[in-house]
């Protein structure tokens, strides 16, 4: 980058960006030269398996790994005006993948609510649209499914679509347990083939290993306290070859801290500053709970 942070290398090397006025396209790394640190991964598994209601994932992703990354990068990426800079487009897609894992992990395919335009979210709210983007008026709850009316895509590390779309809910469909079995029959096992899939279960095994040292950490990995030992040992096959890697940043290191959200960036979203800082406060200790547990972090 530039001194001014115009962006001199990579895809978007010396790109003039027209909105929402004439500029150079701009980064500005959070520690300076580099990118600070975002949410750890194991605060992000906590949440999936922890969080009952949309609303409540919802804020912990939005307060903490959402503006973390957007303020991490800097410049464009820190505006209303993000989405000039591609990163904004992988970093939304993984957020829709998370939720999804959340969708699947809870059986909450239709928990829909929080905070809507009109009070609080409804599933038959129509998809917000301006003078640019045009849903044809479908409701929310048409687009809950990945596979179905529009949604036309999957994700490598994450289940795979149902054999079908039971919305509206009282319609002939089943009902969200089904849904979510079809979804596991569906899949090639949630837990194998990609490499992703391997780190994830070896984050699983040693947070269940770190357990039994540290029972606050139950309440932050409710379905890792409750799996039974068929299941880690099949977690633990999945593993296999994670454990055995000696890469470098396999060493033990002490998992960090995640990012404060700015002030203006606070303003500009309209949040609550007491929960942002209740949603930080609480993913720092469980990053306090793993460090002085035997836990080591495989990422
Ligand atoms: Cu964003």
């Amino acid at each position: 980058m530039g001194s001014d942070g115009c962006v001199l290398n990579g895809i978007q090397s010396n790109w003039t960006m027209s909105f929402p006025n004439r500029h150079c396209l701009q980064r500005q790394y959070s520690d300076g030269d580099s990118i600070g640190p975002w949410v750890p991964a194991e605060v992000i598994s906590s949440y999936i398996q922890s969080d009952r209601q949309l609303a409540d994932f919802r804020e912990h992703i939005e307060f903490g790994y959402h503006g973390a990354v957007h303020l991490g990068l800097g410049g464009d990426a820190a505006t209303k005006h993000a989405p000039n800079d591609f990163f904004f487009h992988m970093h939304h897609a993984n957020i829709d993948r998370l939720w999804w894992l959340w969708q699947n992990g809870q059986n909450a395919f239709f928990n829909y609510n929080g905070p809507g335009d009109r009070g609080e979210a409804q599933l038959d709210d129509t998809i917000p649209e301006d003078r640019t983007v045009n849903f044809g008026r479908a409701p929310v709850g048409s687009v809950m499914i990945l596979g179905y009316n529009g949604m036309c895509y999957s994700y490598d590390s994450a289940p795979a679509p149902p054999a079908r779309y039971p919305w509206p809910p009282n319609g002939d469909g089943g009902d969200d347990t089904r849904l979510a079995m079809t979804a596991r029959n569906t899949s090639t096992s949630v837990l194998s083939g990609s490499s992703v899939m391997a780190g994830h279960a070896l984050e699983l095994v040693r947070i269940h290993g770190a357990l039994k040292g540290q029972g606050e950490l139950s309440e932050y990995f409710p379905k890792v306290a409750s799996l039974a030992p068929s299941r880690v040992e099949m977690l633990s096959q999945t593993a296999t070859g994670k454990k055995n890697c000696t890469c470098k940043q396999y060493v033990n290191r002490a998992i960090m801290y995640p990012p404060r959200m700015t002030e203006p960036w606070i303003r500009m979203h309209g949040f609550d500053p007491e929960r942002v800082e209740q949603v930080h406060r609480d993913a720092c200790r469980l990053v306090d709970l793993l460090n002085d547990s035997n836990y080591v972090s495989p990422y």
